[in-house]
């Protein structure tokens, strides 16, 4: 297969350690959550070991039996992870969803890192039907590190559907009810949203025409790992505090600054994949982004890991504490409103293993509009599903240019392929490689691919509610349809 294994040679899973005798189960079902002392019933992924998600060893292939007992059709994405592309839980018409008592059996080579897995049927994400994927390297078993996965949410006591309801009925009204905070009225640089850093949000002046949307829902909580700061997870740190932090932007509308508070930590990979090294202690995290977070927690004390609202005060998190010491109570809110999620990391970030250099064969161009009111999304003027497929060839190095003419940011995914930034608002750059990067507004990024996983593939807007009103559109390997 042209260009195949181009990415992360060194990381893809060749052969299973040992065989295994039966399929990993994973069984989508309810469950009851306690957020504010209230029950909510939300949806669970249960793997093999009783717990969120899936982890899998060094070489393990994705062996999997997906068990519905969500009483409902459902189907389930491996956000990503490079499967053939009927494997990858999309519901194309070819694969629809697995209907309720049934089970669908998956068996792919996965690719190591910190992953995450979710429904693509309707906005059962919103109802939390999301969980890690964890694809451990050989390396990471060498590395001997005390893994902790914080997972974040999203959440609201309303359903989905009226959630939706809310903005698409009165969201012609919206201009005249400002919510709190910067939600509504964040001013922009005129110039370069991707060089937008903490700071220099602060020193803006607001231009008027030029505000910015942020946060589409109002949310009854936010939760790490399924739970509010009223009552945080405390992982107790083993002796020496070496730790690898894995965090998956799970929310289905919320992009998060992750405040690692009195600690100080190294990026190591985004969304799976190595970067180089950057030493950070605050760092943006966009829906559907995961980071790979390197830290040394010093002492005998306990270290609070925040996860704050953009545009808010608002923050969920977790407590790294060493054994035996004591953990205070966090307040819910921080002291100041957080800036817009940016690109201040995307531009610092170097990816280990680059695209091989080549020329695209083909760039398109993609433009990203949309608006508040009326409440709509589109990808070149499109609204799913009404759309036309970007065809591109197996074999190609695929280029894509996405222009955001609208207000808001938007973290962009395709399904399929890791690719590689290369460009933020046109400068060139030999950026990260992942699978999901954040468009802000006004504001342009180029990535770069190569099409040797033929199929049809999903490339949309992970904001939940941008996608459900129409940004979603495919991208088509016309030799094997
Ligand atoms: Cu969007």
């Amino acid at each position: 297969m042209a260009g195949a294994v181009l990415f992360l040679p060194t990381t893809r899973a060749t052969a299973a350690p040992e065989p295994r005798t039966s399929k990993l189960r994973l069984t989508a079902g309810t469950r009851t959550l306690d957020v504010h002392g209230k029950p909510a019933r939300v949806f669970d992924l249960v793997g093999p070991n009783g717990k969120p998600g899936i982890t899998l060893s060094p070489g393990e292939r994705f062996d999997v039996d997906l068990v519905n007992q969500a009483g409902t059709s459902t189907i389930v994405h491996w956000h990503g992870q490079l499967p053939p592309w009927k494997q990858d839980g999309f519901p194309w018409p070819q694969t629809p969803p697995i209907p309720a008592g049934d089970t669908r059996s998956y068996d792919y080579a996965p690719i190591a890192g910190t992953y995450w897995m979710h429904s693509h049927q309707g906005m059962q994400e919103q109802s939390l039907m999301t969980a890690p994927l964890i694809v451990h390297s050989a390396e990471d078993m060498r590395a001997d590190r005390q893994e902790v996965v914080l997972m974040l949410h999203d959440f609201s006591f309303r359903s989905p559907d009226e959630l939706l309801a809310g903005l698409t009925t009165s969201s012609r009204n919206r201009s005249a009810m400002p919510k709190s905070g910067m939600d509504k009225a964040v001013s922009m640089g005129s110039g370069s949203p991707g060089g937008m850093n903490m700071r220099a949000m602060g020193a803006m002046d607001m231009a008027p025409g030029t505000a910015m949307d942020l946060n589409d829902i109002d949310y009854d909580a936010f939760l790490a790992n399924d739970r509010t700061l009223a009552d945080p997870e405390v992982i107790r740190t083993e002796p020496g505090g070496r730790v690898r932090l894995r965090l998956v932007n799970g929310a289905a509308s919320t992009q998060f600054w992750v405040d690692l508070g009195a600690l100080s930590g190294t990026v190591v990979a985004v969304d799976g994949h190595p970067v180089r090294p950057v030493r950070v202690t605050r760092l943006p995290l966009a829906i559907a982004q995961r980071l790979d977070v390197l830290i040394d927690v010093p002492g005998n004390g306990s270290y609070p890991i925040f996860a704050q609202v953009e545009g808010k005060q608002a923050r969920a998190g977790i407590i790294l504490a060493a054994s035996g010491a004591p953990v205070s109570r966090l307040g819910a809110e921080a002291v100041e409103i957080a800036p817009p999620v940016d690109l201040s990391l995307e531009g610092r970030l170097e990816a280990t293993t680059l695209l091989a250099p080549r020329a695209p064969d083909v760039t398109l161009r993609m433009i990203l509009a949309g608006a508040m009111a009326p409440y709509a999304w589109s990808l070149n003027g499109e609204y799913w599903p009404n759309v036309t497929p970007l065809m591109v060839a197996p074999g190609q190095r695929v280029a894509i240019e996405m222009v955001n003419h609208s207000m808001m940011a938007h973290p962009m995914h395709l399904h399929g392929h890791a690719f590689q930034v290369v460009a933020i608002n046109g400068a060139p750059l030999a950026g990260a490689v992942r699978d999901t990067v954040l468009i802000p507004p006004i504001g342009s990024v180029t990535i770069a691919f190569d099409a040797d996983n033929p199929g049809r593939w999903a490339f949309h807007c992970h904001n939940l509610y941008h996608m459900i009103t129409g940004m979603i559109t495919e991208v088509r390997y016309p030799a094997i349809i």
